[in-house]
């Protein structure tokens, strides 16, 4: 007894030490040193879409103004993208995006929200946010309005990542949620100040931050290791309205290249030929049972801490109370045979 429940207390100091103190390196804090101009996205835009050197395209409704780019304006059924025309070869990248979600429409009244892309095909219309579904590559859906009234567990927006080898399809009426990789919740709309998130992928970690507070810093949105991307894909982002509609504004994307050492064995394989995945050490499907709808994305809270010590505590008590039952019932049998 005594010895499962002390191997039950390390293993969960273990888990709450590895949970509490995540990996986290420093999010790039917009050193243009590292900007990539050939994958950035700024004002005044000069040139998007018009010449034939321009870095990116737009397609549907999208209206570049100079001070913003309107992926769908505040209308029923439009859908419109914005794409990089240059693939990204860098191994180690970090997107940051300046965007604005708003309109006319009250609460819940709203939709349907705003993709950003890192996928191999690009300008592909499709029914997901303004883009194709079964896509290969990384998606990052900043989810306005609730399909799913039985996912009343998570409140929206709803910002979530998606890695899909095209061979998952994007299930809308359950905002992607039997396919998505971790995500957090986000009031992102209508706000008077700026909203930001950033997308890190480096040595297969997999990290989405927000800045939507007007506290500039950086907030955890999604941590995930495991994920595995190859280069040569292009950036992007899109989004989509139907009966109901917002604004959706990219103000602008910057890419920085992050500065990562590898061995020269990763050096050595061809990164354009990965296939996009996810080593996941449980089915995205468990999301389901997940009642706080975080799949591994937040450490714990000082409460499930202390819930867990407790817990712990309460069985070395139980532990040691049988112990000495158990033990005064041999002493008492042991007299009655002597
Ligand atoms: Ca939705």
């Amino acid at each position: 007894y005594l010895k499962c429940h002390i191997s039950f207390l390390s293993t969960t100091l273990i888990f709450l030490v590895s949970r509490s103190c995540p990996v986290r390196g420093d999010i790039t804090d917009g050193n243009t040193e590292h900007l990539k101009r050939e994958h950035s996205l700024m004002k005044p835009y000069q040139g998007v879409g018009s010449s034939p050197s321009s870095q990116w395209d737009f397609w549907g409704s999208t209206l570049v103004t100079s001070s913003y780019v309107r992926l769908t304006p505040d209308e029923k059924s439009k859908q419109g993208s914005i794409w990089n025309t240059v693939p990204c070869h860098l191994k180690d990248w970090e997107m940051h995006v300046h965007f604005k979600v708003h309109g006319s429409g009250k609460k819940n009244l709203h939709g349907d929200g705003i993709a950003v892309w890192y996928t191999k095909d690009r300008l592909h219309p499709g029914s997901v946010f303004g883009s194709q579904d079964q896509f290969l590559g990384l998606a990052l859906f900043v989810d306005t309005f609730r399909n799913d009234l039985h996912g009343m567990d998570r409140s929206f927006p709803y910002i979530s990542a998606m890695v899909n080898n095209g061979s998952v399809n994007y299930d809308h009426g359950k905002d992607g949620r039997a396919s998505e990789l971790g995500g957090c919740s986000a009031e992102i709309r209508n706000r008077e100040h700026d909203t930001y998130l950033a997308i890190r992928y480096s040595r297969g970690r997999l990290t989405v931050m927000i800045d939507v507070e007007d506290k500039n810093e950086w907030k955890e949105c999604i941590d995930i290791g495991g994920v595995r991307l190859p280069t040569g894909y292009f950036f992007g982002a899109s989004a989509a309205t139907g009966d109901l509609s917002d604004n959706h504004d990219i103000i602008s994307m910057k890419l920085y290249q992050l500065m990562v050492e590898h061995t020269p064995e990763e050096e050595n394989l061809d990164w354009t030929k990965i296939e996009p995945s996810v080593s996941l050490l449980k089915s995205p499907k468990d999301n389901i049972d997940d009642p706080t709808g975080n799949f591994r994305g937040t450490p714990l809270t000082g409460w499930k801490v202390f819930l867990l010590l407790l817990c712990a505590l309460l069985g070395i008590v139980v532990c040691a109370v049988v112990g000495a039952v158990v033990f005064q019932k041999r002493q008492e049998r042991n007299k009655r045979f002597y």
